[in-house]
């Protein structure tokens, strides 16, 4: 196509404008102009968030031109490049992000002070991108941050939905649900890109000709197409110039929808059914490590996975023409679980059907461009597609899933001839009443590489969920534990933190997390330890603020401050924190109160709507609250909150102040965990079970500095079969006045039975998370906690060698083992430029 500027008229040079500035008086005058010139806005203005979308306009602007910088570097170098696919990337906020990263931020919060506007009002008017469930959605937001960072040429692609995740509201004690239109305001970090607009094929069927050169091909007809439109969002790095991709789709209807009803003269029928279409990208599923089947979730993935291929083949096309030989080389496709792994069908179906490679080839590519992570080992998360399901919304997909398993039974049988009981458990196919597909399955068979994301999580896939694939190829399989941001998360939201350990050790923490350990021999320094003391301190008076208005309880800032922040979930355990809390208000109403140490105990998390049991464990947490928080004779003594709508930005707020961080789920079921990275990294202490990566924060700081207790993930297992909780009651006095407690309706006085399954789940014999087995020595490792908290001069000394030791736990370590063992990528110099 031609250009829009002319090459040889030197005016139209756009690319060699002056670089905007980074000081203070240029914010100010971009802030004014965009203020009152493009927001139209005055001094009158009652709204902060115009002053905030004024800021983020002039911020943003320094962003774009690296950005460009970025794209155009990436593309002279021809270098190899990752694409992180994932249905979720929970981003939260971006302005505080982005000053930071830029390096901007204490010239901005001058400029803002001399305009006088109050940064944190400011920065509180940013809605949160909730564009995830959790953990796994989180993981995705910091990993880009360390790609950008670690100066790796790798594109998120995800969805951009309309709706992300819920926000959340308590009444009655129970989690109500209300829509997050987040866009409602608008989005300034986003850029809409419809000249790289995608087609996505539904429904319809195929039909096999005879091509012209005598080949077999393969064609999908009369299908329903929906457009798939990017919005690209900026991702600085730290400090370095680089400036990568996120880009989200959004699903549009196709300009001849429904052309039939159109010309029948049904103008007004045929534009409704535009939803159809748009709803694919509507709304967030709300579900955390839970599949539901439902067909447009499928869809989703199938947009995803198709319309990332496609830019990505597009590009290819445009720079090599058809000449895929080196294609495999240069591009690798990371799978955030297996909720994109329809792409290892799609790649295949656009190499043969539309490029025109052969099986072969298709195959060589895919399969070395392919690499999967799994995020969890519980079944209830293992996503299967009814194969009738995928015949209608996806046939060609279908087809090529089948013709793959055929090749990969075939490899199978060879491995094991006459092993016909192997072949079914390895089947991408599950027969039965209904057939289904295998998403992990067909995710492990098209990859290169498959990792778990903490080293008891990926010991237990290759010993167990996919312990035949790892026996055909141990080589695939490979640990990578996970990270959390250093940026947004000690930065960014423990400024004062930072700054003391900036001021002690120097700022290459920032980029290099393993220097935190030379905090250690500052643990024996009184004057440091003083200091420390003083800011967690402030930070927990900070947090009691924050959450005044949403908490009537009696907060004492020397309680030590308990807190279990993650989603809802049995396996998760947030019962055996209650029944914990619940041991504490009976001591207290016994008058066993000798050397008491006030405790104030948060919890937070969203359940998902459809999760019955965990709507129930929130509504018993607002219950035992409401008597505990009332109860005069508790007084300061214990304090339970839940605090509502737990996303990003509230962690920000609650990491700073946390004293103790709960990670107690049963050992086994928690892959890995970040929130317990993030309050390590804020100084806090853990007590948790040997689960996912407790195992690694304990070998790092040292048993004598975290609070372990429960069973092992061998023991939970061996014990399974003839495990009795009331053999447990009946042997502890304590657990049974906590039963008792529980059972003669204390909590739920004019609710009879609201508790009833809550109580028969965990005294059933066949309780999957074996909560009660665990109850006794829970109770004595929160003895040693506040045997520990007692001695404030030694706890504050742990609570500095807990953030001294988490340098491991950066997704920067992380990300550069994904790339050193799985995508081989070389970092790009960008500023230099
Ligand atoms: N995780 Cl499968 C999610 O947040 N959502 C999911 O759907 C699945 C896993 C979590 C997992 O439970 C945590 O243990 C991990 O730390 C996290 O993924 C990131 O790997």
């Amino acid at each position: 196509p031609n250009r829009v500027f002319r090459k040889s008229n030197p005016k139209s040079d756009i690319t060699k404008l002056p670089k905007l500035g980074l000081e203070k008086k240029n914010f100010i005058a971009d802030f004014k102009h965009y203020y009152s010139h493009r927001l139209g806005r005055d001094e009158h203005c009652r709204s902060p968030h115009y002053a905030y979308e004024a800021l983020s306009l002039a911020i943003s602007d320094r962003l774009v031109e690296r950005w460009k910088t970025t794209y155009n570097t990436y593309k002279d170098q021809d270098c190899k490049r990752a694409c992180y696919l994932s249905m979720e990337f929970l981003i939260g906020r971006s302005l505080s992000n982005a000053m930071l990263n830029l390096g901007v931020d204490d010239v901005v919060n001058q400029a803002l002070y001399d305009l006088g506007l109050e940064a944190e009002e400011l920065l509180d008017s940013e809605v949160d991108a909730g564009l995830g469930n959790g953990g796994l959605g989180r993981l995705a937001a910091c990993f880009i941050d360390s790609c950008a960072t670690l100066r790796l040429p790798v594109t998120g692609y995800g969805l951009r939905y309309e709706y992300g995740m819920f926000t959340q509201q308590i009444q009655n004690g129970e989690q109500v649900e209300l829509p997050d239109h987040w866009l409602r305001m608008g989005n300034i970090w986003e850029i809409e890109r419809p000249e790289y607009l995608a087609r996505v094929k539904f429904g319809g069927h195929t039909q096999t000709h005879i091509d012209e050169k005598g080949q077999k091909r393969v064609v999908w007809l009369d299908t329903h197409d929906v457009l798939a439109m990017p919005y690209d969002t900026p991702v600085p790095g730290y400090k370095n110039g680089t400036v990568n991709t996120l880009r989200l789709w959004k699903a549009v209807a196709t300009e001849e929808f429904n052309l039939q009803e159109f010309n029948a003269g049904d103008y007004a029928e045929a534009v409704a059914q535009k939803n159809t279409a748009e709803n694919i990208t509507m709304v967030l599923y709300p579900n955390d490590a839970n599949e539901n089947g439902k067909a447009l979730r499928l869809q989703q993935q199938y947009l995803l996975a198709s319309a990332s291929l496609q830019d990505v083949l597009a590009n290819w096309v445009g720079r090599h023409g058809k000449d895929f030989s080196k294609f495999a080389e240069k591009n690798c496709f990371q799978l955030n679980d297996t909720h994109p792994s329809i792409a290892v069908a799609e790649l295949m179906r656009l190499l043969i059907d539309i490029h025109g490679l052969s099986w072969k080839e298709a195959w060589q590519i895919t399969s070395h461009t392919m690499a999967y992570t799994n995020h969890t080992l519980l079944p209830e998360a293992l996503e299967k597609w009814s194969v009738s399901l995928m015949q209608t919304l996806l046939p060609r997909l279908m087809e090529i899933i089948f013709d793959i398993n055929a090749y990969f039974l075939r490899e199978v049988s060879a491995h094991w001839p006459g092993d016909g009981e192997r072949l079914a458990r390895m089947s991408i196919i599950e027969e039965g009443y209904e057939k289904k597909v295998r998403m992990a399955y067909l995710a492990i068979v098209g990859s290169y590489s498959v990792n778990g994301v903490a080293e008891l999580h990926s010991k237990l896939l290759q010993e167990g969920l996919f312990k035949d694939f790892y026996e055909l190829w141990p080589g695939k399989f490979n640990n990578k534990t996970n990270g959390v941001t250093p940026r947004r998360w000690l930065a960014a939201c423990n400024p004062d933190l930072a700054k003391l350990i900036t001021e002690t050790i120097g700022d290459a923490w920032i980029t290099n997390l393993a220097e935190l350990e030379k905090l250690k021999p500052y643990a024996d320094d009184p004057e440091f330890r003083q200091k420390w003391h003083a800011l967690k301190q402030a930070s927990k008076q900070r947090l009691v603020e924050y959450k005044k208005e949403e908490v009537n309880a009696n907060i004492n800032v020397n309680a030590i401050f308990d807190v279990q922040v993650k989603r809802i979930h049995e396996y998760k355990r947030q019962i055996l924190n209650v029944l914990h809390v619940i041991y504490l208000y009976d001591r207290i109403k016994r008058g066993d109160t000798q050397n008491w140490v006030a405790r104030c105990v948060l919890i937070g998390g969203k359940a998902a709507p459809g999760y019955v049991m965990a709507k129930k464990i929130i509504k018993l947490i607002n219950n035992v609250a409401n008597v505990i928080n009332n109860d005069p004779a508790v007084g300061d003594k214990l304090s339970l909150i839940f605090l509502p709508n737990y996303r990003v930005t509230a962690m920000e707020k609650i990491c700073p102040g946390t004293d103790l961080s709960e990670q107690i789920s049963t050992a086994g079921k928690e892959a890995s965990g970040t929130g317990n990275m993030k309050l390590m990294m804020n100084g806090a202490l853990t007590i948790g079970t040997l689960d996912g990566a407790n195992i690694e924060i304990r070998e790092e700081v040292g048993e004598e500095n975290f609070f372990l207790f429960g069973l092992t993930e061998t023991e939970v297992e061996a014990m399974r079969p003839h495990y009795d909780p009331q053999a447990y009651i009946n042997q502890d006095s304590d657990l049974q006045s906590v039963m008792h407690l529980l059972e003669c309706g204390h909590f739920n006085q004019f609710e009879p039975g609201i508790f009833d399954d809550i109580i028969a789940s965990i005294k059933s014999p066949y309780d999957p998370w074996m909560t009660i087995a665990d109850f006794r020595s829970y109770i004595e490792a929160q003895k040693r906690v506040e045997q520990a908290y007692r001695d404030q001069d030694h706890w504050i000394k742990m609570s500095i060698l807990n953030t001294a030791a988490s340098g491991k736990f950066s997704t920067d370590r992380t990300i550069s083992e994904y790339n050193r063992d799985i995508w081989k990528l070389t970092p790009v110099d960008v500023e230099s430029k």
